[in-house]
Parts: structure tokens; C-alpha cells; sequence
């Protein structure tokens, strides 16, 4: 009898052990270039993927309010934004990717004389 209710406190502990390990989602905040809603819907959906929990674009600040498992690092997450034509801080996206977005997403330079 004795036996098994170590058996059971091992279980537990190691459970909880393995639970938190899983659970390590944090944080993130970074700057990524846009200018409308289309950029943030397309910002938003290029983060739809199993190590991200939450992703939010402030179309005003530019920031992106990111939740994510510790599993995936910020340079992936900011590769997979500069893939779909959103410079970051750290990737900026490929020019002709960037001159195939629509008109009103155009961010760079002559974003201001529109
Ligand atoms: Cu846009």
C-alpha cells in the first residue's frame, strides 16, 4: 500500500513537471511596417499556426502583440511576417513580394504622398 501512494506522488510530480514544461507561452512585442486593415489581416494570418496563441497588429503604433510557445523563436515568427511582404525590425520582405501588395498596403516611401 505503501509503495503505491509513492508511485502515485511520483506520478503527479512528474505530471506537473511535464505540464509546465508544455505551458511556456510568452510574450513577445515588436515592430512590423503596415498601413491598413488588409496588412492586418494579413499580418494576423501569417501567425495562425499551432506555437501561436495570439497575435494582434495596432495599425496605429505598428507594434504586434504576439503569444507564443517558447518553441518557435522571434526570428521565425518575423521571418514568416517579412514572407508575406511586412518589414520588421529585423527582415525586411523582398522587394517585388512588397510591390505585389495591394495599392493601399504600400508602406514604404511614397506611402506618405497618397
Ligand atoms: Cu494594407
Amino acid at each position: 500500500m505503501k509503495s503505491i501512494n509513492i508511485f502515485l506522488v511520483f506520478t503527479i510530480f512528474f505530471s506537473v513537471l511535464l505540464f509546465a514544461q508544455d505551458a511556456k507561452v510568452i510574450e513577445s512585442k515588436f515592430k512590423v511596417s503596415g498601413n491598413c486593415d488588409m496588412c492586418k489581416t494579413r499580418i494576423e494570418k501569417a501567425l495562425k499556426i499551432d506555437e501561436v496563441k495570439y497575435a494582434s497588429w495596432n495599425k496605429t503604433s505598428k507594434f504586434l502583440k504576439v503569444l507564443h510557445d517558447t518553441t518557435i523563436s522571434l526570428d521565425s515568427l518575423k521571418h514568416r511576417l517579412a514572407n508575406v511582404g511586412h518589414d520588421t525590425d529585423k527582415f525586411k520582405a523582398d522587394n517585388d513580394l512588397y510591390k505585389s501588395l495591394p495599392k493601399c498596403c504600400l508602406y514604404r516611401d511614397n506611402s506618405k504622398t497618397h
